[in-house]
């Protein structure tokens, strides 16, 4: 058997981390020839919980699962990993203002980033989904300083997700139909589901609903999904997290034509050259490239740089922090 593949999962005893595991496992995150070796990072008090989760992932005898390892030593978890997928975070309290809730993740992203610096193995690759996920990803990125920049992202892949399906059930296409969907800039309320460069049936596809409805209805309604499925779960997103954490790295590591990704920006379409923002990728060679040569008109270019705006305002609140 091969090598197995180290993957590290923080917050591994929460609900995405109970979504994501099992299909690591199962060979979904990196092909299903490959074997892997998981790490679970917790706190302290959810390590039995991460313990009882690894019980039943043994349960399921995976063939390609060659060992599981808990720990609450991120220099642990982190030792030569190949795959970290950062998910645990400081969620928002009652109260908390911006730069609290900043410096809160800055005490658990800041570490995380040294630890994946001395620790994880050359070809690291690493996936921020605990939010505020883009400037998280960017304090990781930035305490990891021996580690190539463009091995740090953040995941806008449940945006475009759920992009690619709203605007498939306004259509009545299958998903499949839809190609080039890009989300732009930040994974929060500002962010920009752009549908002038997507296509369906070969046509663009802002050319085939109503502007009202674009404006109106899909950008918000992407935008605003994750607060509509609190409300009607009474949690949050888990399991289409989990799924588009696999697409996500899935795509990095085999390659795909386009899809969308936050990374750290090099100053293409106008945005700040370090930003971890998102952008219209494509990965091939388990490298994300941002596709080029997009025209961008006066309605997307406000939305965009709307976006873009909050990240580097959420960069210089981590910067006054000292955090980065
Ligand atoms: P849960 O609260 O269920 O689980 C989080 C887990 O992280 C807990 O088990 C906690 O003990 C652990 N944790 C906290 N600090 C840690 C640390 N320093 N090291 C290791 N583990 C630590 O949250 P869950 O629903 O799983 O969501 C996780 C994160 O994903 C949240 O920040 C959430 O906001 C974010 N999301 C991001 C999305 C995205 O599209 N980027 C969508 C889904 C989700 O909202």
């Amino acid at each position: 058997m091969a090598t197995p593949v180290k993957v590290t999962v923080t917050g591994a005893a929460g609900q995405i981390g109970y979504a994501l595991l099992f299909r690591i496992a199962s060979g979904q995150l990196l092909g299903s020839n490959v074997p892997v070796k998981l790490s679970l990072l917790e706190i302290p008090q959810a390590v039995k919980a991460a313990e009882g989760t690894a019980m039943e992932l043994d349960d399921c005898a995976f063939p390609l699962l060659s060992g599981i390892e808990i720990t609450d030593d991120p220099n642990t978890a982190f030792a030569g990993a190949n795959v970290a997928l950062l998910v645990g975070a400081m969620p928002r309290k009652a109260g908390m203002e911006r730069g609290d809730l900043l410096g809160a993740n800055g005490g658990i992203f800041g570490p995380q980033g040294k630890a994946i610096n001395e620790h994880a193995a050359d070809d690291i690759k690493v996936l921020v989904v605990g939010n505020p996920a883009n400037t998280n990803a960017l304090i990781a990125q930035q305490n990891a300083p021996d580690v190539p920049a463009d091995r740090f992202t953040a995941m806008t892949r449940l945006d475009h997700n759920r992009a690619l399906s709203q605007l498939a059930a306004k259509l009545q296409v299958p998903v499949t139909e839809i190609k080039n969907m890009t989300i732009w800039g930040n994974h929060s309320a500002t962010q920009y589901p752009d549908l002038y460069h997507a296509e369906v049936g070969g046509k663009i596809a802002a050319e085939q609903v109503e502007s009202e409805w674009l404006r109106d209805t899909f950008i918000p309604t992407v935008a605003k999904r994750g607060a509509a499925i609190i409300e009607a779960r009474g949690a949050s997103s888990a399991a289409s997290a989990a799924n588009a954490a696999i697409d996500h790295v899935y795509d990095w590591v085999n390659g795909t034509d386009w899809t969308s990704a936050a990374v750290v920006s090099d100053g293409s379409y106008g945005v700040p050259e370090g930003l971890i923002s998102s952008f219209p990728v494509r990965a091939a060679g388990g490298r994300f490239e941002i596709i080029q040569g997009l025209e961008i008109d006066a309605f997307s270019r406000d939305r965009i740089d709307a976006s873009v705006r909050e990240l580097t305002e959420e960069r210089d609140a981590v910067a006054s922090l000292g955090l980065i």
